[in-house]
């Protein structure tokens, strides 16, 4: 703009007038060329507010867990392709957005890094918190007896940041028979507890659910701390394993653990819930359908 002003410095006085004229013009266009873009900014915002009104806390992001890069960090195996067995060594690198290994986390959970694993067909799961290195690598054992591809979530929080899950491949080579899901269930056995499931879970909004636990037909009232709650709660959508954060609620150490869930759609869901108890962290398996959103 600063040539074609300089240009406008016309010597006579007529001359000067067209070109005051011209360049009011001018300036009125370089206005309108600085409000134009606000103003349709300030349209679509307030479009995308009226959609997300009308679709009810509709989740705007893809689902967590479907994506090896995202907000910039990347999840890197160290190979996509493993032998089978029941401690296969498993190593990885979260990369930042200055392409280094990432070496700061926010403990989240007790944990700086929680790494989730089950196979494709939702059998398998395992949770295991892999230790680093000082320059960033991730190392665990996985049992991966069963071949097939695994799906595995890393769910961390860089320092200062937000709370991302990543998720990545790793095949086990062989005869791969996928197990069918299990029906949907409301009463899970494991371990010799019984755990059942109260509470309807409805897509685009929190939902509460309520796990009780029992052993030999009495309430568990002595439930140990695991991950800083009574449970570890995660729900995988069957049909991408979408990844979906789930926070447990406060209470007391049993018999019932409540959590808020989060579903983005309706459709069959794998819930899968940690809890400690004498010790040892069992985990029972329930599969649910969420049901649909009120439009
Ligand atoms: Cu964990």
């Amino acid at each position: 703009m600063n040539s074609e002003r300089q240009e406008l410095d016309a010597p006579t006085k007529l001359v000067g007038f067209v070109v005051g004229i011209a360049f009011l013009f001018l300036a009125a266009l370089f206005v309108g060329d600085k409000i134009g873009p606000d103003a349709q900014a300030t349209a679509a915002a307030s479009h995308t507010g009226h959609d997300a009104h009308d679709e009810t806390a509709a989740p705007a992001a893809v689902p967590a867990g479907l994506q090896a890069t995202q907000d910039g960090y990347t999840l890197s195996l160290d190979r996509s392709v493993t032998e089978s067995g029941p401690e296969v060594p498993v190593a990885f690198t979260i990369s930042g957005p200055d392409g280094a290994a990432l070496i700061d986390y926010d403990v989240m959970h007790t944990e700086e890094l929680h790494l989730i694993v089950v196979r494709r067909d939702l059998t398998d799961f395992q949770h295991v918190h892999p230790t680093r290195n000082a320059s960033g690598t991730w190392s665990t054992a996985l049992d991966l007896t069963r071949p097939g591809p695994y799906r595995l979530f890393a769910d961390f929080t860089p320092a200062g940041g937000e709370n991302i899950t990543l998720g990545a491949e790793l095949t086990v080579p062989g005869d791969y028979r996928p197990q069918p899901l299990s029906t949907p269930n409301v009463t899970s056995r494991v371990d010799g507890y019984d755990v059942t499931l109260a509470g309807a879970v409805t897509a685009g909004t929190n939902s509460t659910v309520s796990l009780t636990i029992e052993q030999d037909g009495r309430e568990v009232t002595d439930l140990e701390p695991y991950l800083g709650a009574y449970g570890h709660l995660v729900a995988l959508r069957a049909d991408d394993l979408a990844y979906l954060h789930v926070h447990p609620e406060d209470g007391p150490p049993g018999p019932t653990v409540d959590f808020t869930v989060s579903a983005p759609t309706a459709g069959t869901y794998a819930l899968y819930l940690d809890f400690q108890h004498g010790g040892v962290v069992h985990t029972a398996e329930f599969t649910i359908e969420v049901q649909e959103g009120q439009a």
